[in-house]
C-alpha cells in the first residue's frame, strides 16, 4: 500500500477527519470564493453549522452550470499567482469546464493517484505506457505524476501513433498500459494484426475515463494478456485519482481523505440510504484551487461502506451505470449534444433537425451528426453542398475537439417525434 496508516484508517477516525475537513472547507470557501460566500449565507451556513457530517445537507449543490456561469477561474479559491496548473474539459457549451490547482492540490493529486496504481498492483519495477492525449484532459499528466511518486518507469507515448506504442511496447518490454479500455483493446487488436501480440510483457492495464463492462474488460484482457483495472475521476473533482480498483475489483475505494461522496436521487435531489443506487455527489475535503461543495458528477453508481478483502477500508464505488445527463464520451472526450446543437442553429441552410449516431470501429468511438437541409434544392449543388458540410464539419470540430462525420440529409427526412425528440442513436455496443 503506497500510504498504509491511511488507507487502512478504522471507519469512524475517516469520519473524524472528514468532518474536521469540510469545517475546514466550508470556512475556506466563505473566506475565499465570493461564489461560494453567497451561496452558503443565502442558505444560512456556515463552519459553525456543521456539527456532524450529516449537517452537510444544509449546504447546497454545485452543478456544471455554477462553474459555466463563473467561467473561466470565478470558482477559484486562490489567486492565479497561487494557481501552478490548470485543465479543462468540455462544458455544456462551447467554453470548456475550467480547473485550476495549487502546489498543495498537485502534491495531494499525486498521492491520491499513488495509492490508486498501487491498489491495482503497479509497483516501481513496473513500465507503465500512457496513452491517454496529453494537454488540458486530466487524465494523462493526472496518471503520470502519480506513477512517478511511486516510482514506477513512465513512457509517456500519448494517445495516437498505434504502431508505434506497440512497437515502443515490445523494445522497452512494457509491463503496464494506461489508457481508455477501448483504446487499449484496440492497441491489443493492432498488435496481433502485426503479429506481435505474443511479444507483449504487459501485465497490467489501468484503464478509466470511460464506462467499461466486465465483459469488455475480459475481452481486453485476452488480447492483451493483462489484469485490467478501473479508475474513476473527473476534471470537476481533481480528474483521475477519486476512486480507483484494488486486486479484488469489487468496487473502486474512494480516496475518503480528499472526497465526500453522497448518493442521491436525481430527480428529487434526497440524499439515499448507504447502498443505494443514485448520483454520485462528491465534496473535495482538501483542494484549495477550486475546490468543490456538493458536486452534483451525473454519474449512476452505489456505495459499499464494508472494508474490503483487500486491507483497506476507504469505501467502494461500483462501475459507473450511466448518467443523469445526455453527456457522452466519445474518444475519452465529453460531448453534450447541446454543444452540437449551438453549432448547427448558426447555419442558415440548415433545418433545426439533427440526429447525433453513434457507432465504433475498431474500438474507436465515431460520430455522425445527420443535419436536415433548410431547402434540398441545396443537393443539386455539389460544390455548395461541399463547402457547407466542411464549413460544418470545422466548426463542430472547434467546439468539440473531435473529428465528426458531417451527413447532409434531404428536408423532413429525419424521423420527427410527437414527444422528445430522438436525437441520440448509440450502437456502439452493438458493433463491438
Ligand atoms: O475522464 C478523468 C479520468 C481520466 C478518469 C483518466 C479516469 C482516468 P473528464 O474528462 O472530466 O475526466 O470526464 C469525467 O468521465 O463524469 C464519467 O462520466 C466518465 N468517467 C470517468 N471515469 C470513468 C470510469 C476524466 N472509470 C466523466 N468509468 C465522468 C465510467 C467514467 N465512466
Amino acid at each position: 500500500m503506497f500510504q498504509k496508516d491511511i488507507e487502512t484508517m478504522p471507519r469512524n477516525k475517516i469520519e473524524e477527519l472528514q468532518l474536521e475537513r469540510l469545517k475546514w472547507l466550508v470556512d475556506y470557501c466563505m473566506k475565499n470564493i465570493p461564489f461560494y460566500n453567497k451561496r452558503l449565507t443565502e442558505a444560512g451556513v456556515n463552519a459553525e453549522k456543521i456539527k456532524t457530517l450529516k449537517d452537510i445537507e444544509y449546504i447546497p449543490f454545485t452543478t456544471k452550470a455554477d462553474i459555466r456561469d463563473t467561467y473561466p477561474f470565478g470558482l477559484f479559491g486562490q489567486p492565479l499567482k497561487n494557481i501552478v496548473r490548470i485543465h479543462a474539459s468540455s462544458g455544456t457549451t462551447g467554453k470548456p469546464t475550467v480547473v485550476g490547482y495549487t502546489k498543495n492540490d498537485l502534491e495531494n493529486w499525486s498521492d491520491c493517484m499513488a495509492r490508486l496504481c498501487a491498489a491495482a498492483g503497479t509497483t516501481d519495477e513496473d513500465i507503465v505506457q500512457i496513452s491517454f492525449g496529453y494537454g488540458l484532459f486530466t487524465g494523462a499528466l493526472g496518471l503520470h505524476y502519480g506513477l512517478e511518486k511511486l516510482g514506477a518507469t513512465v513512457v509517456p507515448t500519448s494517445s495516437g501513433n498505434s504502431e508505434k506504442q506497440i512497437m515502443l511496447m515490445q523494445d522497452f518490454k512494457t509491463t503496464a498500459l494506461v489508457g481508455t479500455p477501448s483504446y487499449a483493446q484496440y492497441l491489443g487488436e493492432k498488435a496481433r494484426e502485426m503479429g506481435v501480440a505474443d511479444k507483449l510483457h504487459l501485465r497490467l492495464g489501468l484503464f478509466g475515463s470511460e464506462g467499461c463492462t466486465i465483459e469488455f474488460r475480459d475481452q481486453i484482457e485476452k488480447t492483451l494478456g493483462l489484469f485490467a483495472t478501473d479508475n474513476y475521476g473527473m476534471s470537476e473533482l481533481m480528474g483521475p485519482g477519486v476512486a480507483g480498483d484494488c486486486r479484488e475489483r469489487c468496487g473502486m475505494h474512494i480516496n475518503e481523505d480528499h472526497f465526500y461522496a453522497e448518493i442521491i436521487d436525481p430527480d428529487t435531489t434526497e440524499v439515499l440510504p448507504r447502498g443505494s443506487q443514485g448520483e454520485l455527489v462528491v465534496t473535495t475535503l482538501t483542494k484549495e484551487g477550486i475546490p468543490m461543495l456538493r458536486y452534483r458528477t451525473k454519474d449512476i453508481t452505489q456505495i459499499d461502506y464494508e472494508p474490503c478483502k483487500c486491507g483497506r477500508t476507504f469505501a467502494r464505488m461500483a462501475k459507473i451505470k450511466g448518467r443523469s445527463d445526455d453527456m457522452l464520451k466519445i474518444r475519452g472526450v465529453n460531448v453534450f449534444p447541446s454543444q452540437i446543437e449551438s453549432v448547427l442553429m448558426t447555419f442558415d441552410e440548415i433545418a433545426p433537425h439533427y440526429q447525433l449516431v453513434l457507432t465504433r470501429k475498431d474500438y474507436s468511438d465515431r460520430l455522425e451528426v445527420k443535419v436536415e437541409l433548410a431547402d434540398s434544392s441545396l443537393l443539386e449543388n455539389y460544390g455548395a453542398l461541399e463547402k457547407l458540410r466542411g464549413n460544418i464539419h470545422h466548426s463542430l470540430k472547434t467546439v468539440l475537439g473531435i473529428d465528426t462525420k458531417v451527413s447532409l440529409v434531404e428536408h423532413q427526412s429525419l424521423e420527427r417525434s410527437q414527444g422528445k425528440a430522438k436525437r441520440i442513436v448509440d450502437l456502439r455496443n452493438q458493433d463491438n
